[in-house]
């Protein structure tokens, strides 16, 4: 029989379902490391990835009997797509299931950092409430606020619909333009990078993380920010420049950020740790149990699909 790793735990027991047709190595209480993983991949005929995992070059190379790469997650900035194909492995992702839990993170990190819900519970559990004053922690309204998005996709647009709720006016910046129903649906307007750092008053990340996207966020950017921007990451870490956001928070380029992805995870700057204008969360974007079960129910399907000759439902690339 064929083998198929599983290099970290999924919810519920999708795994079940392989086990008629594969030999299946489950790495089933941790995610494995990266030389354990690289060892495990040589004999495999397929593969479900996790996130923290790379799979590159070298990885393929030395996995020739290697068919599918099933990603557990939508970003596949992890793996070498391109070259996996080169060599006839299908890739595939979790998009779709996971849009609203991700979109919900986002505005719940809006929220918390613009409300300070952080800042105030934190005030309230170590003892420092020594009672109401009008100006206690005051934070900063959404209600009327122009929202940014930098990349449009699923979760983008679900962030877009959610906004609209807080009668927020949104923005977005996009590789491509969405159709103009889409846009009229959800009340977007359409304005290149310079537009979205001069107009937002909050910013969500939600791009991928790619040549062009790496390091976008640098000093220059921040310097083009208001200064009483507030500015969400739930894409990828590498996105932003993390020493000259801690320059740009120090200067008070920008009031507040809030980031669910680190640059280079799971380490975090002791300067970012120390501020009370920053949130930060563990990659929690698709963390619900609706999201996940779905996620881990799909890398599944997708490795059942390629050994039986279907073409799965989201194939990258
Ligand atoms: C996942 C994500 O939790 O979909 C993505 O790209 O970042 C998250 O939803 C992560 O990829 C888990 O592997």
């Amino acid at each position: 029989m064929d083998k198929v790793l599983i290099t970290g735990p999924l919810i519920g027991d999708s795994v079940s379902r392989l086990v008629d047709h594969f030999r299946v190595e489950y790495s089933r209480n941790e995610v494995m490391n990266q030389a354990a993983f690289s060892q495990a991949a040589t004999d495999a005929w397929g593969i479900v990835t996790m996130t923290s995992l790379s799979v590159d070059r070298h990885i393929i190379d030395s996995s020739p009997g290697l068919k599918v790469i099933s990603n557990l997650g939508v970003g596949c900035d992890n793996i070498d797509v391109s070259y996996a194909q080169s060599k006839g492995i299908v890739v595939t992702n979790t998009p779709d299931v996971l849009s609203e839990s991700t979109a919900e993170m986002g505005m719940g990190l809006l929220l918390a950092t613009a409300r300070r819900i952080i800042e105030g519970d934190r005030m309230v559990k170590v003892g420092d409430f020594s009672g109401w004053k009008v100006d206690l922690l005051l934070g900063s309204e959404l209600n009327g606020k122009t929202l940014g998005i930098l990349g449009c996709g699923r979760i983008g647009q679900s962030i877009a619909r959610m906004a609209g709720g807080f009668e927020m006016q949104v923005l977005y910046c996009n590789r491509s333009r969405l159709p103009a129903k889409v846009e009229a649906r959800l009340h977007l307007s359409v304005v290149d990078f310079d537009g979205l750092l001069e107009k937002s008053d909050f910013l969500v990340i939600t791009a991928p993380l790619n040549k062009e996207s790496h390091h976008l966020f640098d000093l220059k950017t921040f310097e083009r920010m208001k200064a009483s921007a507030i500015l969400i990451n739930i894409g990828r870490g590498p996105v932003i420049k993390e020493v000259d956001l801690i320059a740009a928070l120090e200067t008070n380029l920008i009031a507040g950020v809030a980031l669910d992805v680190l640059e280079t995870p799971p380490s975090v700057a002791e300067q970012l740790k120390e501020r009370t204008n920053v949130t930060l969360t563990p990659h929690l974007g698709s963390a619900t149990t609706e999201a996940r079960s779905a996620m881990s129910d799909l890398v599944i399907d997708a490795v059942l699909d390629v050994h039986q000759g279907r073409v799965p439902n989201y194939v990258v690339g």
